[in-house]
């Protein structure tokens, strides 16, 4: 079986590929703008059967091939270098945990505004607050905290609807002008305006990824593209010790899934359990 190909028969299995490691010119990027684009990681084969299952309503059911999106190769290396300690790495478990997952279908003629923050530029935590989900560098390593992958499963032309970002906006040493330091978008600020119209967009074609820091300022945009829907799947990721959602994939879909797979969804501890520690997912070692 060519190793990139899906069929129908291996859509729940584990990847047999290893985890593609993060180059050094990927984490120049990453760190200098908060988010960086990998094109064209899909093969047309694996497009065609994640883009039915997205539309005939898969939402948060990863029962068929969308979990496969969860461990790919193309993802794995960078999300061990940007979420893990070196310590806790290993073949049989993941260093990093993926915390919320969901699918989304933007027709042409989408607008922001059927979001409930309507598009306002946001962020997990705003700056210049020492908390657990925050982007760092310490020691020559990236943690970038809650951590978002976005595949997008349909073309998407750059001022078109696909996410835009505040490049370097996950290391600002100010504020964004609003009344409120703890508030976790731009809204009330008087730069509104202008933050908006320095945000980066990207263009890519179907099968692409988006890696980005939450602690990057981000938003949705009206989907304008006339040609195709915007199809994407947004997973999000974090440190094995830390959680800001709560879960939502249930323990059945989990459970059936590869074991090591499995523990992507593991509980949010590091000692105690015992001398096999917190390595293996299961009904009662589970994060909620
Ligand atoms: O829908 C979008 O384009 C933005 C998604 C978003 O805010 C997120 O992934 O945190
Ligand atoms: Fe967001």
């Amino acid at each position: 079986m060519a190793s990139t190909q899906t069929s129908p028969s291996e859509h729940g299995s584990a990847w047999t590929e290893p985890p593609i490691p993060m180059t050094e010119e990927q984490k120049f990027f990453f760190d200098l703008r908060g988010w960086i684009l990998l094109p064209s990681v899909l093969t047309d084969a694996e497009i065609e059967i994640m883009k039915a299952e997205v539309y005939a309503g898969a939402k948060n059911n990863y029962e068929g091939a969308l979990q496969r999106l969860l461990d790919h190769p193309a993802i794995v290396g960078i999300l061990t270098e940007i979420l893990s300690e070196d310590s806790f790495i290993s073949d049989d478990y993941y260093s990093f945990r993926c915390e919320n997952a969901f699918t989304t279908i933007r027709p042409p003629g989408w607008e922001k505004m059927q979001r409930s923050d309507g598009g306002m530029p946001h962020v997990v935590r705003p700056p210049q607050q020492a908390n657990a989900m925050r982007y760092q560098v310490a020691g020559k390593k990236i943690f970038s905290g809650l951590t978002r992958v976005v595949w997008e499963l349909e073309e998407v032309k750059a001022g078109q609807g696909g996410t835009t970002f505040l490049s370097g906006s996950h290391k600002a040493h100010f504020n964004y002008g609003g009344p409120d330091p703890y508030r976790p978008n731009i809204s009330d600020s008087p730069w509104e305006n202008n933050i908006r119209e320095m945000m980066d967009e990207y263009s890519c074609p179907p099968g692409s990824v988006v890696i980005f820091t939450e602690s990057l300022i981000h938003a949705a945009n009206d989907w304008t593209n006339p040609d195709n829907a915007r199809c994407a799947v947004f997973n999000c990721y974090n440190s094995i010790w830390a959680q800001w959602h709560r879960l939502n994939l249930d323990h059945e879909i989990i459970q059936a899934m590869p074991p090591k797979r499995q523990t992507l969804f593991r509980g949010i501890w590091a000692i105690g359990g015992g001398p096999a520690g917190n390595r293996e997912y299961s009904l009662d070692n589970r994060s909620l």
